[in-house]
Protein backbone atom coordinates (compact mmCIF):
# COMPACT_ATOMS: atom_id res chain seq x y z
CA UNK A 1 0.00 0.00 0.00
CA UNK A 2 2.64 2.35 1.55
CA UNK A 3 4.74 1.64 -1.78
CA UNK A 4 2.04 2.48 -4.14
CA UNK A 5 1.68 6.04 -2.79
CA UNK A 6 5.31 6.61 -2.59
CA UNK A 7 5.14 5.59 -6.67
CA UNK A 8 2.17 8.03 -7.02
CA UNK A 9 4.19 10.28 -5.30
CA UNK A 10 7.93 10.02 -6.95
CA UNK A 11 6.06 10.20 -10.54
CA UNK A 12 4.42 13.54 -9.12
CA UNK A 13 7.54 14.73 -7.79
CA UNK A 14 9.74 14.35 -11.18
CA UNK A 15 6.45 16.17 -12.72
CA UNK A 16 6.85 19.30 -10.83
CA UNK A 17 10.74 19.32 -10.89
CA UNK A 18 10.19 19.39 -14.90
CA UNK A 19 7.99 22.35 -14.74
CA UNK A 20 10.57 24.22 -12.49
CA UNK A 21 13.86 23.42 -14.46
CA UNK A 22 11.97 24.87 -17.31
CA UNK A 23 10.79 27.95 -15.31
CA UNK A 24 14.16 28.22 -14.12
CA UNK A 25 15.69 28.78 -17.83
CA UNK A 26 12.92 31.62 -18.37
CA UNK A 27 13.38 33.38 -14.81
CA UNK A 28 13.39 36.66 -16.41
CA UNK A 29 9.73 36.34 -17.87
CA UNK A 30 8.21 34.79 -14.60
CA UNK A 31 5.03 36.59 -12.71
CA UNK A 32 5.75 37.00 -8.85
CA UNK A 33 3.60 37.39 -6.58
CA UNK A 34 4.64 38.96 -2.81
CA UNK A 35 2.09 36.64 -0.20
CA UNK A 36 4.35 38.54 2.27
CA UNK A 37 6.97 40.22 4.10
CA UNK A 38 9.88 38.47 2.40
CA UNK A 39 7.42 35.61 1.04
CA UNK A 40 7.37 34.76 -2.73
CA UNK A 41 5.76 32.32 -5.20
CA UNK A 42 5.65 31.83 -8.71
CA UNK A 43 3.42 30.65 -11.35
CA UNK A 44 6.02 28.38 -11.55
CA UNK A 45 4.98 27.34 -7.70
CA UNK A 46 1.26 26.75 -8.57
CA UNK A 47 1.94 25.25 -11.71
CA UNK A 48 4.18 22.51 -9.88
CA UNK A 49 1.53 22.01 -7.01
CA UNK A 50 -1.51 21.78 -10.15
CA UNK A 51 0.56 18.88 -11.42
CA UNK A 52 1.20 17.37 -8.17
CA UNK A 53 -2.11 17.88 -7.40
CA UNK A 54 -3.16 16.27 -10.76
CA UNK A 55 -1.12 12.69 -10.87
CA UNK A 56 -2.47 12.58 -7.26
CA UNK A 57 -6.24 12.83 -7.99
CA UNK A 58 -5.92 10.81 -11.24
CA UNK A 59 -4.66 7.81 -9.04
CA UNK A 60 -6.42 8.53 -5.49
CA UNK A 61 -9.59 10.89 -6.22
CA UNK A 62 -11.01 10.37 -2.92
CA UNK A 63 -7.46 11.34 -1.23
CA UNK A 64 -7.52 14.70 0.99
CA UNK A 65 -4.98 17.01 -0.16
CA UNK A 66 -2.63 20.23 1.58
CA UNK A 67 -1.03 22.42 -0.62
CA UNK A 68 1.46 25.60 0.08
CA UNK A 69 -0.13 27.05 -2.70
CA UNK A 70 -3.63 25.88 -2.46
CA UNK A 71 -4.64 24.92 0.80
CA UNK A 72 -6.74 21.99 2.24
CA UNK A 73 -8.65 20.45 0.20
CA UNK A 74 -10.95 17.40 0.62
CA UNK A 75 -11.14 15.08 3.97
CA UNK A 76 -10.38 11.66 5.34
CA UNK A 77 -7.81 9.84 6.73
CA UNK A 78 -5.63 9.55 3.93
CA UNK A 79 -3.32 13.30 3.37
CA UNK A 80 -1.19 14.65 0.79
CA UNK A 81 0.85 17.00 2.03
CA UNK A 82 2.79 18.94 -0.50
CA UNK A 83 5.32 22.27 -0.91
CA UNK A 84 5.38 22.00 -4.91
CA UNK A 85 9.06 24.19 -4.52
CA UNK A 86 10.44 24.60 -1.37
CA UNK A 87 13.12 27.15 -1.66
CA UNK A 88 11.13 29.76 -3.55
CA UNK A 89 13.72 32.55 -2.83
CA UNK A 90 16.61 30.46 -3.93
CA UNK A 91 14.98 29.55 -7.44
CA UNK A 92 13.26 33.32 -8.01
CA UNK A 93 17.76 34.15 -8.08
CA UNK A 94 18.56 30.78 -10.07
CA UNK A 95 20.37 29.82 -6.89
CA UNK A 96 20.43 25.47 -7.19
CA UNK A 97 19.15 24.68 -3.91
CA UNK A 98 15.24 23.84 -3.89
CA UNK A 99 13.20 20.98 -4.26
CA UNK A 100 9.86 19.17 -4.22
CA UNK A 101 8.52 17.78 -1.05
CA UNK A 102 5.11 15.25 -1.21
CA UNK A 103 4.42 13.30 2.14
CA UNK A 104 1.53 10.98 2.76
CA UNK A 105 0.01 10.85 6.25
CA UNK A 106 -2.85 8.18 7.25
CA UNK A 107 -4.76 9.75 10.28
CA UNK A 108 -1.45 12.36 10.75
CA UNK A 109 1.23 9.61 10.81
CA UNK A 110 3.21 9.87 7.95
CA UNK A 111 3.70 6.68 5.65
CA UNK A 112 5.49 7.74 2.52
CA UNK A 113 7.70 10.83 1.64
CA UNK A 114 9.22 12.04 -1.62
CA UNK A 115 11.87 14.71 -1.90
CA UNK A 116 13.30 15.52 -4.85
CA UNK A 117 15.91 18.03 -6.33
CA UNK A 118 15.47 18.49 -10.01
CA UNK A 119 18.79 20.33 -10.16
CA UNK A 120 20.86 17.50 -9.30
CA UNK A 121 18.05 14.97 -10.05
CA UNK A 122 18.20 13.71 -6.87
CA UNK A 123 15.56 11.43 -5.50
CA UNK A 124 14.88 10.79 -1.45
CA UNK A 125 12.11 8.45 -0.96
CA UNK A 126 10.97 6.87 2.50
CA UNK A 127 8.50 4.23 3.23
CA UNK A 128 7.46 3.94 6.90
CA UNK A 129 8.51 0.86 8.27
CA UNK A 130 11.32 0.08 5.04
CA UNK A 131 13.75 2.75 5.44
CA UNK A 132 14.40 5.74 3.26
CA UNK A 133 16.37 5.68 0.06
CA UNK A 134 18.55 8.16 -2.45
CA UNK A 135 18.28 6.89 -5.70
CA UNK A 136 17.20 3.34 -4.42
CA UNK A 137 20.14 3.14 -2.10
CA UNK A 138 19.51 2.60 1.23
CA UNK A 139 20.46 6.15 3.55
CA UNK A 140 21.00 6.25 7.07
CA UNK A 141 22.27 9.28 9.38
CA UNK A 142 25.29 9.98 10.84
CA UNK A 143 26.82 7.99 13.80
CA UNK A 144 28.59 11.30 15.45
CA UNK A 145 28.85 11.44 18.53
CA UNK A 146 28.32 14.97 19.11
CA UNK A 147 28.82 18.31 18.30
CA UNK A 148 32.89 18.54 18.11
CA UNK A 149 33.47 17.85 14.29
CA UNK A 150 29.80 18.39 13.07
CA UNK A 151 28.13 20.00 10.03
CA UNK A 152 24.23 21.20 10.79
CA UNK A 153 21.77 23.10 8.78
CA UNK A 154 19.43 25.76 10.04
CA UNK A 155 17.15 28.55 8.39
CA UNK A 156 17.39 32.16 9.62
CA UNK A 157 14.85 34.27 10.84
CA UNK A 158 13.56 36.29 7.17
CA UNK A 159 10.71 38.58 8.40
CA UNK A 160 11.02 41.69 10.74
CA UNK A 161 8.23 40.82 12.38
CA UNK A 162 9.42 37.41 14.03
CA UNK A 163 9.45 38.56 17.82
CA UNK A 164 11.45 35.08 18.61
CA UNK A 165 14.82 36.27 16.39
CA UNK A 166 16.88 37.41 19.19
CA UNK A 167 16.70 34.03 20.80
CA UNK A 168 17.46 32.27 17.15
CA UNK A 169 20.84 34.54 16.42
CA UNK A 170 21.53 33.75 20.62
CA UNK A 171 21.19 30.01 19.07
CA UNK A 172 23.35 30.44 16.39
CA UNK A 173 26.26 31.46 17.99
CA UNK A 174 26.28 29.26 21.16
CA UNK A 175 26.14 26.65 18.13
CA UNK A 176 28.48 28.15 16.14
CA UNK A 177 31.07 27.88 19.09
CA UNK A 178 30.82 24.04 19.16
CA UNK A 179 29.79 22.87 15.83
CA UNK A 180 32.56 22.42 12.90
CA UNK A 181 29.81 24.45 10.58
CA UNK A 182 26.83 25.42 9.94
CA UNK A 183 24.75 25.75 6.70
CA UNK A 184 21.99 27.98 5.69
CA UNK A 185 21.21 26.43 2.50
CA UNK A 186 17.12 27.96 2.16
CA UNK A 187 15.00 24.94 1.31
CA UNK A 188 14.03 22.97 4.78
CA UNK A 189 13.02 19.74 2.89
CA UNK A 190 16.37 19.13 1.40
CA UNK A 191 18.21 20.18 4.69
CA UNK A 192 16.51 17.39 6.19
CA UNK A 193 17.19 14.86 3.40
CA UNK A 194 20.86 15.69 3.83
CA UNK A 195 20.21 14.22 7.54
CA UNK A 196 18.66 10.99 6.41
CA UNK A 197 21.72 10.67 3.73
CA UNK A 198 24.38 11.65 6.33
CA UNK A 199 25.22 15.06 4.72
CA UNK A 200 24.82 16.88 7.62
CA UNK A 201 24.72 15.75 11.17
CA UNK A 202 22.07 17.55 12.51
CA UNK A 203 19.10 21.18 11.48
CA UNK A 204 17.08 23.32 13.39
CA UNK A 205 15.16 25.98 12.15
CA UNK A 206 12.05 27.79 13.53
CA UNK A 207 9.06 29.32 11.84
CA UNK A 208 8.51 26.04 9.66
CA UNK A 209 5.43 24.86 7.72
CA UNK A 210 3.41 21.66 7.59
CA UNK A 211 4.42 20.87 4.28
CA UNK A 212 8.29 22.56 4.72
CA UNK A 213 8.77 19.29 7.02
CA UNK A 214 6.38 16.28 6.62
CA UNK A 215 8.31 14.17 3.98
CA UNK A 216 11.36 15.24 5.44
CA UNK A 217 10.32 13.80 8.78
CA UNK A 218 9.60 10.22 7.13
CA UNK A 219 12.75 10.96 5.49
CA UNK A 220 15.04 11.51 8.83
CA UNK A 221 12.79 8.76 11.04
CA UNK A 222 13.63 5.61 8.40
CA UNK A 223 17.12 7.13 8.64
CA UNK A 224 17.63 6.31 11.89
CA UNK A 225 17.35 9.98 13.27
CA UNK A 226 15.25 11.77 15.70
CA UNK A 227 12.80 14.68 15.75
CA UNK A 228 11.73 16.88 18.34
CA UNK A 229 10.36 20.76 18.79
CA UNK A 230 12.92 23.07 20.79
CA UNK A 231 11.62 22.15 24.18
CA UNK A 232 12.62 18.57 23.20
CA UNK A 233 8.56 17.25 23.13
CA UNK A 234 6.71 15.64 20.07
CA UNK A 235 4.59 19.44 19.25
CA UNK A 236 7.20 20.37 17.01
CA UNK A 237 4.02 20.84 13.69
CA UNK A 238 2.21 23.17 16.11
CA UNK A 239 4.96 25.10 17.65
CA UNK A 240 6.63 25.34 14.38
CA UNK A 241 10.09 24.80 15.74
CA UNK A 242 11.88 21.80 15.12
CA UNK A 243 15.47 20.35 16.10
CA UNK A 244 16.38 17.30 14.36
CA UNK A 245 19.69 15.44 13.50
CA UNK A 246 21.39 11.37 14.04
CA UNK A 247 20.57 10.45 17.53
CA UNK A 248 24.01 11.49 19.38
CA UNK A 249 24.15 15.11 17.35
CA UNK A 250 20.18 15.62 18.13
CA UNK A 251 20.38 15.27 21.68
CA UNK A 252 23.56 17.35 22.32
CA UNK A 253 22.07 20.29 19.77
CA UNK A 254 18.68 19.91 21.77
CA UNK A 255 20.62 20.42 25.05
CA UNK A 256 22.37 23.66 23.80
CA UNK A 257 18.90 25.25 22.18
CA UNK A 258 16.14 24.09 25.05
CA UNK A 259 17.91 26.85 27.55
CA UNK A 260 17.76 29.51 25.07
CA UNK A 261 14.41 28.37 23.48
CA UNK A 262 12.68 28.72 26.80
CA UNK A 263 10.70 32.27 25.45
CA UNK A 264 9.79 30.24 21.93
CA UNK A 265 6.53 28.93 22.72
CA UNK A 266 4.49 28.40 19.32
CA UNK A 267 5.26 30.71 16.34
CA UNK A 268 2.93 32.51 14.77
P1 LIG B 1 9.43 27.81 0.83
O1 LIG B 1 10.48 28.25 -0.10
O2 LIG B 1 8.66 26.63 0.36
O3 LIG B 1 8.54 28.93 1.29
C1 LIG B 1 14.01 27.96 4.72
O4 LIG B 1 14.28 28.73 5.81
C2 LIG B 1 12.60 27.47 4.73
O5 LIG B 1 11.70 28.53 5.02
C3 LIG B 1 12.23 26.91 3.39
O6 LIG B 1 11.72 25.64 3.59
C4 LIG B 1 11.25 27.91 2.78
O7 LIG B 1 10.14 27.27 2.16
C5 LIG B 1 10.75 28.67 3.97
N1 LIG B 1 10.61 30.06 3.58
C6 LIG B 1 9.45 30.71 3.37
N2 LIG B 1 9.69 31.99 3.00
C7 LIG B 1 11.02 32.17 2.98
C8 LIG B 1 11.90 33.27 2.68
N3 LIG B 1 11.44 34.46 2.34
N4 LIG B 1 13.22 33.08 2.74
C9 LIG B 1 13.70 31.89 3.08
N5 LIG B 1 12.94 30.83 3.38
C10 LIG B 1 11.61 30.95 3.33
CA1 LIG C 1 7.07 26.43 -1.25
Amino acid sequence: MSQALLNIGVKAARRAGNIIVRGLQNLDNLQIEQKGQNDFASQIDRNAERAIIGVVREAYPDHAVLGEESGADGDGDVQWIIDPLDGTTNFLHGFPQFAVSIAVEVKKRGVAGVVYDPMRQELFTAVKGEGAQLDGKRIRVTQRRGLPGSLLATGFPYRSFDEWADRYWDMLRAVSERAAGIRRPGSAALDMAYIAAGRVDGFWEIGLSPWDTAAGEILVREAGGLISDLHGGEEWRDRKHIVAGGPKVFRELLKVLRPLARQVTSVG
